[in-house]
């Protein structure tokens, strides 16, 4: 079995009946990386069993292009999973547009360096405060509510979140071989428990919603979702929103609330650590900004334009280290092909972002932080599976990252080494948690207007 070379199929690792490929799955790196070592052995696509699914991984950007956008419709299904967070994949039945709350992104990310400024000459971990800023973005979007410092709910949110990122791309292991539930399993008792503290908050929003709901207006996202459900309920010739149920409700709203939160946070906080380990790139984004004297409290996305070095910089940030460098499963609807090689309906195919984004044909030295150098790479994915929240990540990036280097340079307190560019894996890819200096600097006061 081992390296089969069949003409048109990809090449497979060894395999045997029920358990596939985990024993030549065994690594202690996480799985990204590892999938990226055996492309050297295996080639751009390869082929694995895990247990008795068949699963295709794609390494590079002309592959992952061909699946994701020239035969995206073939490739777009998603595994069927029984799924815990998703109560059995209720999640994906809204498709409709978020609204943009450009808006919102000022008030929070300048009540977040208010917040900051008086942390003055100590060094702090600033994750708790971007995410509560990521955070009230998302949750006005979706709930129109948002968190005060210290809130307690948002203390568990933050907690259970945690749990959920930490162990539900292993909660894919037990829809692979079932009978791993049935043994006392850690990771499965902590996502469960997470799972449910998240469902009651959710279901407390939901009740909040309803009692008073009104077909007049439409306050956001759980709103716009009550009223698709009530509009299929009242007419059942209407096509829109058929079968939505409770469920389908919560659990679009929970994606999107938990999606909004864990992703955008992760990237800024990326982008922290890059710019501390790489401080003349904050440098040249100020100069752009002083330069050219766009930056305004009330700045929008169009003034990106103006600031090429920052959108460089964040788009350097989504190339060295995606949020997701797995992306999240696809699944072949119809037999197709990858490049000469052969795909059976039903195959899993697994994009390796990370084997594109570090891929030495493209980069000469992929480790590299280089905002100059940023091409080929698709962070958000592609096509009909593309990222439903990559305009409002790009925004909310832009925005909080240019308040961030307005206001403030971030420096490591002396005598502490660099904060590790090492991740750790999860359903998102995040740092390790660190310490800065956030200096403000001098002068920005003088520019500043009213955030109303
Ligand atoms: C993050 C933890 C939340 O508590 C629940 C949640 C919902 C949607 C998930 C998100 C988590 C992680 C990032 C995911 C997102 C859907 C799309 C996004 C997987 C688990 C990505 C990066 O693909």
């Amino acid at each position: 079995w081992a390296f089969q070379t069949d003409e048109r199929n990809p090449p497979s690792l060894p395999s045997w009946p029920i358990i596939g490929s985990l024993l030549s799955l065994r690594s202690d790196r996480a799985p990204h990386v590892f999938f990226q070592e055996l492309q050297e052995k295996y080639g751009d696509v390869y082929s694995l069993m895990m247990g008795s699914h068949n699963v295709i991984i794609v390494n590079s950007h002309h592959y992952a292009k061909e699946v994701l956008l020239k035969k995206g419709k073939t490739f777009a299904g998603r595994p069927r999973t029984v799924n815990i967070l998703t109560r059995d994949g209720k999640d994906n039945r809204f498709c409709g547009l978020q609204r943009l709350c450009v808006h919102r992104t000022n008030q929070e990310a300048s009540a977040m360096c208010d917040v900051l400024e008086g942390t003055q000459s100590v060094a702090v971990d600033l994750a708790p405060e971007l995410t509560r800023a990521v955070t009230n973005v998302v949750c006005s979007l979706c709930f129109s509510s948002s968190y005060k410092r210290g809130d307690p709910e948002f203390e568990s949110m933050l907690q259970y979140s945690q749990g959920i990122v930490d162990t539900v791309a292993k909660d894919s292991l037990v829809d692979i071989f079932p009978w791993l539930q049935i043994f006392p399993n850690e990771d499965l008792r902590i996502l469960k428990e997470c799972v449910s503290v998240r469902d009651k908050l959710l279901e407390t929003k939901y009740r909040e919603h309803k009692a008073d709901y009104s077909d007049s207006v439409q306050r956001d996202l759980l709103d716009a979702l009550l009223r698709a459900k009530r509009s299929s309920e009242n007419n059942n010739t209407s096509t829109q929103g058929v079968g939505l149920t409770d469920d389908h409700l919560l659990m679009t709203v929970g994606d999107i609330f938990g999606a909004g939160v864990e992703t955008t946070t992760t990237v800024l906080k990326w982008s922290i650590v890059y710019l501390v380990h790489y401080p003349e790139v904050g440098t040249s984004s100020c100069t752009d900004m002083e330069m050219s004297g766009t930056w305004r409290c009330d700045s929008n996305l169009s003034d990106r334009g103006n600031l090429p070095y920052l959108a460089a910089t964040i788009r350097e940030v989504l190339r060295i280290r995606p949020v997701s460098p797995l992306l999240i499963p696809h699944v072949a609807v119809a037999d197709t092909s990858i490049g000469e090689y052969a795909v059976k309906k039903g195959a899993r195919v697994i994009v390796n972002l990370w084997s594109l984004h570090h891929d030495q044909r493209e980069w000469k030295n992929p480790d590299l932080f280089d905002p100059g150098e940023s091409r080929n790479y698709l962070p958000f994915g592609a096509g009909v599976r593309v990222c439903l929240g990559e305009a409002l990540a790009k925004m909310e990036l832009f925005l909080f990252l240019s308040w961030l280097l307005h206001r403030f340079t971030l420096e490591m307190p002396a005598g502490q080494p660099l904060p590790s560019l090492d991740g750790k894996f999860g359903v998102v890819l995040q740092p390790q948690k660190f310490k800065v200096h956030a200096h403000p600097r001098p002068g920005w006061k003088a520019k500043r207007g009213a955030v109303a």
